[in-house]
């Protein structure tokens, strides 16, 4: 019986490496898409197939996590075997600026859709995309009994729907896991996190088409790991006999500061003579220190990340140089980032 998913966020990086891995899996794989003027497909464009075409095995659907009705509709047509909850308004600085809409989408759209999961009667696995953010205050080592304590709108929604998750698997017995990820990153994350806006502007220093990076905060500690591997860590949790919440990190701790040095080498480039400070890209309340210890999805899941940060640097600055080659057009977007990153 070939098995059937519902990805929401599939448009996002982790959403493109879940879809990719489903697929390889043989699952039918269905996911949910915002109407936007422009196309917001390029993550997942290398997997689509004309529905038309009996080969498909992808399909998307226009739908978003404010509007409930919606999500009843497609669960009670779809009627997946696995839903992966993953859309979000994700951005930390951002969920300071828009914190109401960050507690609609990112809080009640959970809540949205395990109520459409409930109200169309389908028997379906449900996994959660619970954050490190959760922890915010807390030190680390951080791992799966370690207390909230949440230090921005973003974190406090998905404390929401972490809980909101735990109570659907005990009021309704629903197969429901929250996977709790510590920060992963890739060449398609989005380009105004922090790893990315530094391996693209490695690669765009280098290539001589931007001369500066504006950035706040150098000392934060992250444990960031590489997002290809962590989506395999939610598939686990959803084949695994109990629902449960796991921790996906690498237990590593790195500075900002480090990535840049990691990233800025890779070009053979000093860091020190580009970077420059810019307050907008402060926190009201930062998150200083997060490190996970994921011994528990190692002995229950058998999963462990692979790659380290410095690693990742690399993979991520590599891809940007090459993006940059291929691409074409860095001659005529030469654009000083921070006049448009307000993130
Ligand atoms: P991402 O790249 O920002 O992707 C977010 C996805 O959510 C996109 O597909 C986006 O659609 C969709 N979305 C946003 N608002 C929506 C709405 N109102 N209705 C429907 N869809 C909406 O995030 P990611 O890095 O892949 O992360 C995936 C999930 O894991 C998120 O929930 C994030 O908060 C969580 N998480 C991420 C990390 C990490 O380090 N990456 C760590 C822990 C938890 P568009 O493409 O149209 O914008
Ligand atoms: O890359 P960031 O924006 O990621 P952050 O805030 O850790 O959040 C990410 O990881 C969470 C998991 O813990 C996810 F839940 C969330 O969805 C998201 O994927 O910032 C990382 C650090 C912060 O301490 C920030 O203050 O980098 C610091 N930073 C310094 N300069 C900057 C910048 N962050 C951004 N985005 N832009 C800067 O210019």
């Amino acid at each position: 019986m070939t098995k059937r998913a519902f990805i929401t966020g599939i448009t996002g990086q982790d959403g493109s490496y879940l879809a990719e891995l489903l697929l390889a899996k043989g699952y039918e794989v269905h996911g949910l898409i915002r109407r936007a003027s422009t196309f917001n497909t390029s993550r997942i464009e290398h997997l689509y197939v004309d529905p038309h075409n009996p080969s498909a095995h992808l399909f998307l659907y226009y739908g978003d996590l404010t509007d409930g009705s919606r999500l009843v509709t497609l669960m009670s047509e779809i009627r997946p075997d696995e839903v992966y909850h993953l859309a979000a308004q994700s951005h930390v600085r951002v969920s300071f600026d828009e914190p109401e809409y960050t507690a609609d989408v990112t809080g009640t759209g959970t809540i949205r859709l395990l109520e459409a999961v409930r109200m169309s009667g389908i028997e379906t696995r449900f996994y959660q995309a619970s954050s490190s953010e959760q922890y915010g205050a807390t030190p680390p080592p951080q791992n799966e009994t370690t207390p909230f304590y949440p230090r921005s709108p973003y974190g406090a929604a998905k404390l929401y729907s972490f809980w909101i998750t735990k109570n659907y698997r005990e009021a309704y017995g629903l197969f429901a896991s929250n996977g709790i990820l510590f920060n992963h990153e890739s060449p398609r994350r989005g380009e105004t996190f922090v790893t990315r806006k530094i391996t693209r502007a490695a690669a765009r220093i280098k290539a001589g088409v931007q001369d500066d990076l504006y950035l706040g905060n150098l000392d934060a500690i992250r444990d960031w790991g590489y997002a290809a591997e962590y989506v395999e860590g939610m598939w686990r949790m959803l084949q695994a006999d109990e629902p449960d919440d796991f921790v996906l990190a690498t237990g590593g701790s790195v500075t900002v500061r480090d990535f840049l040095q990691t990233a800025f080498d890779h070009v053979g480039l000093r860091w020190e003579d580009h970077v420059k400070f810019d307050q907008r890209y402060l926190r009201p309340t930062e998150v200083d220190a997060l490190v996970g210890d994921a011994s528990k999805a190692k002995s229950v899941l058998g999963w462990e990340a692979t790659v380290d940060a410095q690693q990742l640097a690399r993979i991520m600055v590599d891809a940007d140089v090459e993006a940059l080659e291929h691409d074409g057009r860095p001659w005529i977007d030469k654009v000083n980032l921070a006049s448009w990153d307000t993130a």
